[in-house]
């Protein structure tokens, strides 16, 4: 068989505002469109390559897209190597930040660079990376916001039916503990006690604060704490984790594998669950994972669950997949949920596709 390779030629890149099914109302903001980014990197034999970002902020488009130009005109004429690229992309931008905009514009392109390779070599990006196409264990993190904790019974129903799930993420830290332990019963009252409630503060507490509420939740039967208190103090975390009983949860916030490294080496958590955009797009993810996986700590995913449901096949501690039907607006076919588990079709790359008049629709 003729060997693979493929050459890069230029990045379209488009930022679409899709609208949300349910408000997103957090401590990390309230969002009622999601802005994602939606990355075509053409090669010269054909075969084009499709990743999608979400920025969160509106207006982040407007600098990350052209880091994305730019880190492929450098590259026009070479051949694809996602490693050897990521590696030279990252030290490419390393004097305006390792971190921020310049990862998130090579963890963008990463993962279209990764989709093409895939879709040339005919092959889903789960078998191309050595695993196996097959289902992948997910909790539902569609809803369960900020929100008026007597909307949540209902909520939860919705959001169980939406694939079959038994595992959900809710959002706590407000002002009352009365208020979480409310939010908390109406949820089970409605998917039962056995259901696993993955728990999200968003960084909203203050280390005290933290550190009081989820001493005083620890013994809630919760699934897991994630971010309590702000990302970055990992110390903090650390104490929290030699306190409670309840695991530890954080990783989102990660900025490529030396700082998964350094919060594991400071025992920060007991679970960890990477962002593709942060962590470094397929290229990050593959060089942070066995970090987690050699101690074994188990690795769940974060917002982008189709290129995750791929990575999960080839993690050896995969935990949960984080599922948001977010880009689906945008999507051709999006993968489905059955019994609680995401999908992966039997189709050549990641398996994205645009729905271009949506996208025309939704062009912002
Ligand atoms: C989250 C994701 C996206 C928007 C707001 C909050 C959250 C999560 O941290 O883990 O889903
Ligand atoms: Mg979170």
């Amino acid at each position: 068989m003729k060997p693979v390779s493929l050459t890069y030629d230029r990045v379209a890149v488009r930022s679409v505002l899709v609208p949300l099914k349910r408000k997103v109302v957090s401590r990390v903001g309230f969002f009622d469109q999601w802005p994602l980014i939606l990355i075509d990197l053409m090669t010269k034999e054909g075969v084009v390559g499709r990743s999608y970002l979400e920025p969160y902020l509106h207006n982040s488009p407007k600098y990350i897209m052209p880091a994305i130009i730019d880190l492929v005109e450098a590259r026009k004429g070479q051949s694809l190597a996602p490693l050897d690229d990521f590696h030279a992309g990252r030290k490419s931008l390393n004097l305006i930040g390792y971190e921020g905009v310049a990862m998130i514009a090579n963890a963008g392109l990463d993962m279209a660079v990764w989709d093409a390779l895939a879709k040339a070599a005919d092959l889903p990006l789960a078998v191309l990376l050595g695993g196996r196409v097959g289902p992948v264990p997910a909790y539902n993190s569609n809803g369960l916001w900020l929100t008026d904790p007597a909307t949540l019974a209902q909520e939860a129903s919705a959001l169980a039916a939406e694939g079959g799930f038994d595992a959900f993420k809710l959002r706590l830290g407000r002002d009352r503990l009365a208020d979480d332990l409310r939010a908390i019963a109406e949820v089970r009252s409605a998917v039962g006690a056995d259901a696993k409630l993955m728990v999200d503060f968003n960084q909203g507490l203050t280390l005290g604060d933290a550190n009081r509420r989820c001493h005083a939740l620890d013994d809630q039967g919760l699934y897991w704490f994630e971010e309590p208190t702000t990302y970055n103090n990992l110390e903090g975390y650390a104490q929290l984790a030699r306190e409670l009983r309840t695991p530890l949860q954080l990783g989102e916030n990660f900025y490529g594998p030396r700082e998964l490294h350094r919060a594991i080496a400071l025992k920060a958590g007991d679970l960890v669950m990477p962002d593709m955009m942060r962590i470094g797009g397929v290229s990050g993810w593959l060089r942070s994972v066995p970090i987690a996986a050699a101690v074994g700590i188990e690795v769940s995913t974060h917002l982008y669950p189709e290129v995750s449901a791929h990575l999960m096949r080839v993690t050896e501690t995969a935990h949960w997949l984080e599922w948001q039907d977010w880009a689906d607006p945008v999507l051709r076919e999006p993968f489905p949920v059955v019994n609680g588990k995401i999908e992966i079709p039997n189709r050549p790359g990641i398996g994205i596709e645009w729905d271009e008049k949506a996208v025309a629709r939704f062009a912002a």
